[in-house]
């Protein structure tokens, strides 16, 4: 079996130094613009820590491919393929990075054969480095990760995001789903503003779940290996498989939890990743 451990080492160092640029202009004025909506930001540093970041992957492995948060939305295909493929969101949260709201992240994935082999999460403010390497475990900043394993979802501190969609039934939805837990009831929800690092929560057990509608797989294609080698559980919010191109997951502490919060969770129809890269999930009449 293949070693993917150079490239994940190679991976960890570049996270580091796209973190260092994102923190050296976390506190400064960010030209701003707009992608899918008014509140799906991209600034200049997206962009450029992007570029970095496959400049130097292509540099030492030519032969790899991309897909990239920036690349993507510049009109590069968005095309999973079995060839070694590096998944890159530079700057997850950049709705936090624009007000200076201390949750960023540069999220990296790595998959052969369209199975992620490593994910690296580097939470900037916190320099929180979460890593997990298929079969090898999951880790933060070299310490061993492990989910709670909680099995009643009435005992769980759940995490969400209300992502960029303003379109009424998509609010309406992602409203109801947490009016929804908070009946069971659920301990408590939370949302840091970036799919990683609220991921990553539950393979700390600091959370039990996180389940989100919308995001894109470059947001949660690290977090997901990484709660999977702590343990955790990561399937679709309609109960099956987890697959990175649909739009929807739910990652947990056990196969209970996941299930009961799938039960609960309505999605909101998206376009998959892999059908419409401009990744604006479809408005329906209501
Ligand atoms: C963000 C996600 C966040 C979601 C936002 C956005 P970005 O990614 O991490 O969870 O709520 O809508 O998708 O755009 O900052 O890389």
């Amino acid at each position: 079996m293949a070693n993917w451990t150079d490239c994940l080492n190679f991976g960890i160092s570049i996270a580091k130094q796209a973190s260092e640029i994102v923190l050296s202009e976390f506190q400064q004025q960010k030209q701003v613009k707009l992608k899918s909506s008014p509140a799906d930001l991209v600034t200049e540093t997206d962009q450029r820590v992007e570029k970095i970041l496959i400049s130097a992957i292509r540099n030492k492995y030519p032969q790899h491919r991309f897909i990239g948060e920036e690349s993507v939305a510049a009109g590069d295909r968005l095309e999973l393929t079995d060839s070694p493929t590096w998944i890159i969101d530079p700057i997850d949260g950049t709705v936090n990075f624009v007000h200076r709201f201390p949750f960023v992240a540069v999220s990296i994935a790595f998959t052969v054969n369209k199975q992620t082999e490593f994910g690296i999460v580097y939470s900037c403010v916190e320099d929180k480095l979460f890593y997990a390497q298929r079969g090898r475990g999951a880790f933060l900043n070299g310490e061993p990760l492990h989910a709670s394993g909680q099995e009643d979802v009435s005992k769980c501190v759940v995490v969400t995001e209300i992502g960029a969609e303003r379109d009424d039934l998509a609010l309406s939805t992602m409203t109801s789903n947490i009016f929804r837990l908070l009946k069971l009831p659920v301990h408590g929800i939370r949302a840091l503003g970036t799919a990683a690092v609220d991921m990553c929560q539950v393979a700390t057990g600091g959370a039990d779940a996180y389940y989100h509608i919308g995001m894109h797989c470059w947001d949660i294609a690290a977090s997901a290996i990484i709660v999977q080698e702590a343990g955790g559980v990561v399937i679709d919010t309609d109960g099956s498989e987890f697959d990175m191109m649909s739009r929807r997951v739910v990652a947990a502490s056990s196969s209970a939890v996941a299930n009961r919060i799938a039960q609960v969770v309505q999605a909101f129809p998206c376009r998959r990743d892999d059908e419409d890269p401009a990744g604006v999930c479809v408005e329906q009449q209501v």
